[in-house]
């Protein structure tokens, strides 16, 4: 795995924030990196899943990192208890297709948005209904993972409606 010796060096950070952060809609965690100036400082907001619409229950998922840190940092893996497959996906004029990661800038915003860059959740242990909570675990390359429990929404659901 890209990133292995990096990974090392915060494991310690990132288990404790990973077992600290059972968060509610709003996570934040600061990474406690050898250089403070250039650390992320992220947070989640406004994370939701439209209700699946079709019979394989493959669903979009939207939120927004926030960084208020100097650093940047990137969207490494995105992993759920409850469904088998969570992928990050780049929509394109007419398709989309799979990444391998996600930048989320230094003093900026990695936004997932209906029409743009988003997660793909597929497998699901129950099948889903509005009112669900879906917890997905993001691990970031230098932040180590932040777990969020994101609503199941109606499908025609817009944050801040
Ligand atoms: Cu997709």
């Amino acid at each position: 795995m890209a990133g292995a010796k990096r990974f090392s060096r915060f494991a310690l950070a990132g288990a404790g924030l990973a077992a600290a952060l059972t968060a509610t809609a709003t996570a934040i965690v600061v990474a406690s990196g050898g250089d403070s100036h250039a650390a992320a400082r992220l947070s989640v907001a406004d994370p939701y899943i439209p209700l699946p619409a079709g019979a394989d229950q493959m669903a979009a998922g939207y939120l927004t990192v926030t960084n208020a840190g100097r650093g940047a940092d990137r969207l490494v893996r995105v992993s759920s208890p409850g469904a088998s497959s969570v992928t990050m996906h780049r929509s394109t004029e007419s398709s989309m297709e799979s990444v391998d990661g996600l930048e989320v800038p230094a003093e900026g915003a990695l936004t997932l948005t209906r029409g743009g860059t988003h997660l793909m959740i597929m497998g699901w242990k129950q099948p889903p209904a509005v009112g669900d909570q879906l917890e997905l675990d993001l691990t970031f390359e230098k932040a180590g993972t932040i777990a969020v429990q994101v609503p199941v929404k109606p499908l025609t659901y817009r944050p801040g409606s």
